[in-house]
C-alpha cells in the first residue's frame, strides 16, 4: 500500500498507479447543501499550554478573536458527500488522491485493530458502511481535510476551515477555564460521561483504562457525549482533529526558518478512541504530516465570525 509517512514516501514511486476518474455530478440545490452546526466561541484570553510535556511549554497567555466552530466532528456521510463531488484519482487501489494531493486512505494504516473500512468505492461511488454514517470520518490526511473546507466554502460562499490550535485548544477547554478535558478536570468515572476514549471497551486491549466505561471499542457516533461548556461534543476523544497550525516542538520559537519543506508536518488535537486521559490534555499537542491518514484523526470544521 501506499502509505503516507516519510519512510513509505520513497515507496510511492513504486506504487502502481492505477488511476479510477471518478466524475464530478450534478450541483445540488442550495437546499441540499447541509451546513454543520457551529456555536459562536466568543473572544477571550487564556493560558495556553502546560507543564505536562515539553512541546507543551512554556504556558503564555494568547487572546483568541470570536469565531464559530462545529459542534460536532465531520462524519463519514458528510464526507463521502465530498468525495463524490470531486475528481479523485486511486492509486494503489486505496490511496485517494485529489488535485495530486492524498486525501484519504481506504484502508486502514496505523492504529488498526481489527478496523473495518468505513468508506468503500463500489461501481465508481464513494459509500459509507452502514451504521458508520455518523461516526467522525477518519483516514483522512490533512490536505483532505482542508480540502473539504474549501469545497464546502465554494458551495454555500462561506469562509470554512480548519481552527488554528489556538483556538482548538481555547473552545476545547472552555474558554479561560482551560479544563483538563473538555467539560471536566476530572480523570475519573466522570470523563466517560465526555469522552469517548480508550476505555474497558476499548478494541486495543492493551491500553484499556479500566476506570473508563465510555462503551465504544471504536469511535462512537459524533455528539453521543456531554458537551462542553460552549456546547462542543467530542472535542477529547472519539477523533483527534486537525487544526490549521503548522507544528513545532515547543512554543518558544513562533517561527523556524531552518526548518525544511519535507519536514513539515500539522498539528491534530484532542486524543481518540485509543488513547488514555493523562496523554490527551486539551493542552495536548499531535502532528504529522499533512498527507498522514490513519483511524484516529478526524476533523472539524470553523469559521470567522
Ligand atoms: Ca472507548
Ligand atoms: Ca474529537
Amino acid at each position: 500500500m501506499c502509505r503516507s509517512h516519510p519512510t513509505a514516501l520513497f515507496l510511492l514511486g513504486f506504487c502502481s498507479l492505477l488511476l479510477l476518474g471518478i466524475s464530478a455530478h450534478k450541483p445540488l440545490k442550495n437546499s441540499e447543501i447541509k451546513e454543520p452546526a457551529m456555536v459562536l466561541i466568543p473572544g477571550g484570553a487564556f493560558k495556553m499550554g502546560s507543564n505536562d510535556s515539553p512541546d507543551s511549554k512554556p504556558i503564555h497567555k494568547v487572546f483568541v478573536r470570536a469565531f464559530y466552530l462545529a459542534t460536532k466532528e465531520v462524519t463519514n456521510a458528510e464526507f463521502v458527500e465530498f468525495l463524490n463531488s470531486i475528481q479523485t484519482e486511486i492509486r494503489n487501489g486505496e490511496d485517494v488522491f485529489f488535485k495530486g494531493q492524498q486525501i484519504y486512505d481506504l484502508i486502514c494504516d496505523g492504529f488498526c485493530s481489527d478496523w473495518e473500512a468505513e468508506i468503500y468505492l463500489q461501481d465508481g461511488r464513494f459509500k459509507v458502511r452502514t451504521g458508520q454514517e455518523h461516526h467522525p470520518v477518519t483516514l483522512v490526511s490533512w490536505y483532505g481535510a482542508t480540502a473539504y473546507a474549501k469545497w464546502l466554502s465554494k458551495r454555500t460562499g462561506k469562509p470554512y476551515r480548519l481552527p488554528t490550535e489556538e483556538e482548538w485548544e481555547y473552545a476545547a477547554g472552555g474558554g479561560s477555564a482551560h479544563q483538563k478535558w473538555a467539560g471536566t478536570n476530572n480523570s475519573g468515572k466522570k470523563l466517560s460521561q465526555y469522552a469517548n476514549l480508550c476505555d474497558q471497551a476499548c478494541a486495543v486491549k492493551n491500553w484499556r483504562y479500566q476506570i473508563l466505561n465510555d462503551g465504544y471499542a471504536y469511535t462512537a457516533p459524533v455528539g453521543s457525549f456531554k458537551p462542553n461548556k460552549f456546547g462542543l461534543y467530542d472535542m477529547t476523544g472519539n477523533a483527534h482533529e486537525w487544526c490549521n497550525s503548522r507544528y513545532y516542538g515547543s512554543y518558544i520559537i513562533p517561527d523556524h526558518p531552518s526548518q525544511k519543506p519535507e519536514d513539515i508536518s500539522y498539528v491534530f488535537r484532542g486524543g481518540s478512541w485509543i488513547n488514555k486521559p493523562t496523554d490527551v490534555l486539551t493542552s495536548s499537542r499531535f502532528s504529522a504530516e499533512p498527507e498522514y491518514c490513519t483511524t484516529v484523526v478526524g476533523f472539524r470544521l470553523a469559521k470567522n465570525k
